[in-house]
């Protein structure tokens, strides 16, 4: 026995008014046999963030035995060391911590190690001096989805260049299709938050698949893993470029991007197709994506799982048996496009 949640509630009378005692709450499960968790989220910034925040909170829940204490960072790594602060302080059981970036929390999480608060990463993961400063990362393997959209991306250029040869008029005289010189392909790139995994991992196949294939990076634009970010960005470059400049791909990092990118580029007289027009790159898969990919708008939609609740619960219950954990945790994930993607798929997508 921690004294679990007599002593959270200590801290807790400083500021919040989480253990007040709420009518009509069922009473099965004792008080002082909950398990305390101090959760830092990233924010709101998409769907895949409302849709990860969901989970959690649908699995910690009372009668699941835990009390939950949940901080919202609003997209501020200081915020996210002040709520850990914070949940030392309380004497939490364990924090769950959504790290913004990857850098910079080496003096806070050594903090809760002394505190011998144990920390379990979800989503993206931290680079620290000592790795024992967290107990397991959970989330994707970010590099991974990076690789899967540029494998498919050559792939899918490669067909796309073959079909429009095979398509060019038979008259067409030979020398001169031998002088028409293949334009290099035209990338547009919008980043997630700098510094954090998602972004690193994504950003990184990319630029590596630039280099090797000789694409042309027309602009690499931050767009803040936000609609409303992306589309400014874009609409921005697409009014500095001159008329018509063409656009073969557009790489976003995320889903809201992908409908921010998407609305400027329609707005700006751009197709987003697929099969002739822009190809547009997404990650997440989020409902909404999905049915732009079976309209054609999205080409290519990396699945991302943010359904993390139910595998961050069972680190902690392995935790409680004393059970060894491995490190890092990934969760299994696909992809999609218009020729997979079906509406029914849609209707029975969880996010
Ligand atoms: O892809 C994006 C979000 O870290 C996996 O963050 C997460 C990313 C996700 O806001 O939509």
């Amino acid at each position: 026995m921690r004294g679990r949640f007599a002593a959270a509630c200590l801290g807790l009378a400083l500021g919040l008014a989480a253990c007040a005692p709420q009518p009509g709450r069922s009473d099965s499960q004792p008080q002082e046999e909950l398990i305390v968790v101090g959760m830092s989220q990233v924010g709101a910034e998409s769907d895949w963030r409302v849709a990860n925040t969901e989970s959690m909170l649908a699995v910690f829940q009372e009668e699941n035995g835990y009390r939950l204490l949940f901080e919202d960072a609003r997209q501020r790594q200081d915020n996210q060391i002040a709520s850990i602060r914070k949940f030392i302080q309380q004497q939490v059981d364990y924090i769950v911590l959504m790290p913004i970036q990857e850098t910079g929390w080496d003096s806070v999480l050594q903090e809760a190690k002394e505190a011998k608060i144990p920390v379990i990463l979800v989503d993206r993961t931290v680079q620290v001096e000592d790795e024992e400063l967290y107990a397991v990362h959970i989330g994707s393997d970010f590099a991974r989805e990076g690789q899967l959209a540029v494998d498919w991306l050559k792939e899918y250029l490669d067909q796309r260049r073959q079909a429009a040869e095979e398509a060019q008029p038979s008259e067409q005289i030979p020398s001169e299709a031998a002088a028409a010189e293949p334009q290099p392909v035209q990338v547009v790139h919008l980043q997630g938050t700098l510094g954090s995994t998602a972004q690193l991992g994504r950003t990184a196949a990319l630029e590596q698949a630039v280099q090797e294939e000789g694409w042309n990076l027309l602009a690499q634009l931050d767009g803040g893993f936000t609609r409303a970010k992306a589309y400014e960005e874009m609409r921005e470059f697409l009014a500095q470029s001159p008329a018509g400049t063409p656009i073969d791909v557009v790489y976003c990092e995320n889903d809201n991007e992908a409908f921010g990118a998407i609305q400027a580029l329609e707005e700006a007289g751009y197709r987003c197709d697929a099969q002739t027009g822009v190809i547009v790159v997404s990650f997440d898969a989020t409902r909404h994506a999905l049915e732009l990919c079976l309209e054609g708008k999205i080409a290519l939609a990396v699945e991302c799982n943010p359904l993390l609740g139910p595998l961050t619960e069972q680190a902690i219950r392995q935790l409680e048996a004393g059970e060894p954990l491995q490190r890092h945790q990934y969760v299994e994930e696909g992809y999609f496009t218009p020729q997979t993607v079906t509406p029914q798929l849609i209707q029975e997508r969880p996010y």
